[in-house]
């Protein structure tokens, strides 16, 4: 039963750790991992399910400790080097899972009680979290090796000196390992169902659990981060407004008026956030690559994005060149037919396809474009 919870939360976190991985890269590029606008469902679904499986770490997490915790506290604590770098890794790794399980979770209800910095933190336990999987993975892998041999029945039981003392537990164990297994799917199953519609939009109805309803806002939207939060009120509603486009042909500086009159394009892309909710929206607005060229630049330039918000960790961004080039990379100017809503990032937003949402830059007040 232990062996079996295991690889699921082995499994769980495997997935957690490389589609967070991938959220990472696009935030922060690497020269090694070139990720770029193809496919553009990709972010969404790689952080659907990065979001889709911590969630299912918690009932597992917590089964697994309360399967094993009389383990825990096993006297004498260490009975040699071998056996204290086990129980070492064993602490390392419900400390780092319990940490990175808990605060994803306030992540998602954007509750940060902490005095750290929630992605930097996150990122590096990440990786103290895999390493104590990968420690503790090699050292039991022939206690699973054994476990799987058998069936969940009565000859199969954690502790292995059991059976060898011929002390086999009666029947009745043997069906409440197998029901605590099924107990364990279930629970899984409930808090996925109950949240996966922040993604899934058919499963929307259900998702009671999720801080997001994709289609909970204006223009059927949900909104991150507000305008009063962001401190645009008067800034992006200002009719003064223009964009300034800087590049090697010199300053441009375009209006709504004039980003109007310039070829208009439509894209249907996904606003999908690091917190799990997705949510799919026909955008219309000016092509970035046309920018470009307007300011100067070419295929292989990149556009470095400022908000006009004044703080905040969004407030600048950049635009990799594949992802400028692309076609459906847009400076959106509208959403469904409808000017975008001031929530939305009225006057002009960034919107590009396997994008995260953290990237799609709202009451964009410049662009900058820079030659490789
Ligand atoms: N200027 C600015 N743009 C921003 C943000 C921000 O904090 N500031 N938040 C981003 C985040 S986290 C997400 S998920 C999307 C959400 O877009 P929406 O509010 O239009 O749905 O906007 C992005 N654009
Ligand atoms: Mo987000």
């Amino acid at each position: 039963m232990v062996a079996r919870i295991g690889t699921w939360l082995g499994v769980a976190f495997m997935v957690c750790f490389l589609t967070g991985l991938v959220s990472h890269i696009q935030q922060n590029p690497v020269a090694w991992l070139p990720l770029g606008p193809e496919p553009a469902w990709g972010y969404r679904v790689t952080q659907g399910l990065h979001v889709a499986t911590g969630i299912a770490c918690v009932p597992l997490l917590l089964a697994k400790l309360f399967s094993v915790y009389r383990r825990l506290f096993e006297w004498p604590p260490v009975r040699g080097p071998v056996h204290g770098i086990e129980r070492g890794s064993v602490a390392v790794l419900v400390a780092s899972a319990l940490f990175q399980v808990s605060t994803g979770v306030m992540n998602l209800f954007q509750w940060y009680p902490w005095g750290f910095g929630f992605t930097g933190v996150h990122w590096a336990v990440a990786w103290v979290a895999i390493g104590a999987i990968a420690v503790h993975v090699a050292v039991k892998l022939p206690a699973v090796r054994r476990a799987y041999a058998a069936p969940v029945g009565p000859a199969t039981v954690g502790n292995v000196e059991a059976a060898r003392d011929d002390d086999a537990p009666p029947r009745d164990d043997a069906r409440t390992r197998r029901g605590f297994l099924v107990g364990t799917g279930l629970a899984v199953g409930a808090v996925t169902v109950v949240t996966i519609g922040q993604t899934v939009s058919p499963l929307r109805g259900l998702a009671v659990l999720a801080p997001r309803r994709p289609d909970a806002g204006p223009q059927g939207l949900p909104v991150n981060r507000t305008v009063a939060q962001a401190g645009v009120a008067t800034s992006a509603a200002d009719p003064g407004w223009s964009l300034e486009v800087v590049g090697p042909a010199g300053v441009t500086r375009l209006d709504r008026a004039a980003l109007e009159r310039m070829d208009q394009h439509e894209a249907v892309l996904s606003i999908a956030c690091v917190e799990g909710w997705s949510a799919s929206a026909r955008w219309a607005g000016v092509r970035i690559a046309d920018l470009v060229a307007l300011a100067g630049g070419s295929e292989a330039s990149t556009v470095d994005v400022d908000s006009l918000e004044q703080q905040g960790a969004y407030r600048r961004t950049n635009l990799p060149a594949a992802y400028a080039a692309h076609r459906d990379t847009l400076l959106a100017l509208r959403i469904g037919g409808e000017d975008l809503h001031l929530e939305h990032g009225f006057p002009a937003r960034i919107i590009a396809p396997n994008r995260a949402g953290v990237l799609q830059t709202k009451w964009v007040a410049r662009l900058e474009v820079r030659n490789a």
